[in-house]
């Protein structure tokens, strides 16, 4: 990766993403495109409004920055998707095939995250193989499934070097995520320290992967610089940090905060989508193929999120 198109690039893993590759490669190399404003401390970095459906300017911006990569983020998460599902496939496929094309015609490399809604219920939920059912039942889930397989088609075909993971729930301190059936265990953080308290839509006994942010950061730098000849799965690549359920995450911020509480408001659709999702995926593919290596367990990522947040 020399120089990076990122769409999305305001969302929660863009946010998180843009800044560590400014680091790495340097401000210049670096195209931030969103349908937001700029961020205040992007200032003076290339930034770009960007519809990801408007294939023409989004072709015009990857051909006038001689972008070598694209890392396409833009996309609806599962509850919002519900919700809307003509918006969800309108952005997340017919974007995602705007940037295949436009990979497949100025020949760069693309990152596409899919996700653990690429799993449905018929999938097996403790150990979740690399490769094993994909019968997702919900919006999100198929345009994630749809996503994976065109983008291992245009690798096929076209020889268009796509790579990419099943990013569990990703949490953050610097970004929200933006309606999501796993943005519990972010918003649990937020009102442990400015409530002491936590109401959960997601009820107690449920587990999901979950991830801390600079993890799936790392992750998507080491995936992307991985040997090409090494990956058997390139799309996409299961990878978690760790699993964990509501009482595990309350027992965690208690560490911290003892008389932080908790109690339950179930949401019925996002507790159906987290139900027909995994318990915990079995990530030995990405770690024989490129080495994934995630730092945070749940208690270290707890005490990073609390310190960070408390000083924002
Ligand atoms: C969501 O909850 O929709 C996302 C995801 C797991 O893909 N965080």
């Amino acid at each position: 990766m020399k120089r990076i198109l990122v769409t999305g690039a305001t969302g929660q893993i863009g946010t998180d993403l843009v800044d560590k590759l400014m680091e790495v490669y340097g401000d210049d190399n670096i195209l931030s495109c969103s349908r937001r404003a700029r961020p205040d401390n992007w200032a003076g970095t290339h930034y770009e409004s960007l519809d990801v459906t408007d294939g023409k300017r989004f072709y015009e911006l990857a051909k006038d920055f001689k972008a070598d990569t694209i890392l396409h983020l833009a996309a609806v998460l599962s509850a919002v998707g519900e919700d809307n599902p003509q918006l969800l496939w309108d952005i997340n496929v017919n974007g995602l095939y705007n940037s295949l094309e436009i990979a497949r015609e100025l020949d760069t490399a693309l990152f596409v995250p899919s996700s653990i809604g690429a799993f449905g219920p018929s999938t097996p939920k403790m150990d979740t193989p690399q490769v094993t059912l994909q019968r997702p039942t919900t919006a999100y889930g198929v345009s994630k499934v749809a996503g994976e397989l065109l983008c291992d088609y245009y690798f096929k075909r076209f020889g268009v070097d796509t790579r990419g993971v099943r990013f569990p729930g990703l949490i953050s301190y610097k970004a929200l995520p933006g309606g999501g059936t796993t943005d519990y265990a972010v918003h649990i953080y937020y009102d442990a320290l400015e409530k002491g308290s936590y109401t959960s839509f997601i009820g107690k006994g449920t587990y999901m992967d979950m991830m801390y942010m600079p993890d799936a950061v790392d992750c998507i730098l080491d995936l992307m610089e991985a040997d090409p000849d090494k990956l058997i799965d390139r799309n996409a690549f299961n990878v978690s940090g760790m699993s964990f359920e509501p009482e595990e995450i309350k027992a965690s911020i208690q560490k911290y905060i003892p008389d932080f509480t908790m109690d339950y408001d179930v949401d019925p659709v996002r507790q159906a989508i987290a139900d027909s999702w995994p318990d915990r995926m079995d990530i030995s593919a990405a770690k024989e193929q490129w080495g994934f290596d995630p730092k945070y367990d749940l208690d270290a990522m707890t005490k990073d999120m609390l310190e960070k947040l408390a000083k924002k």
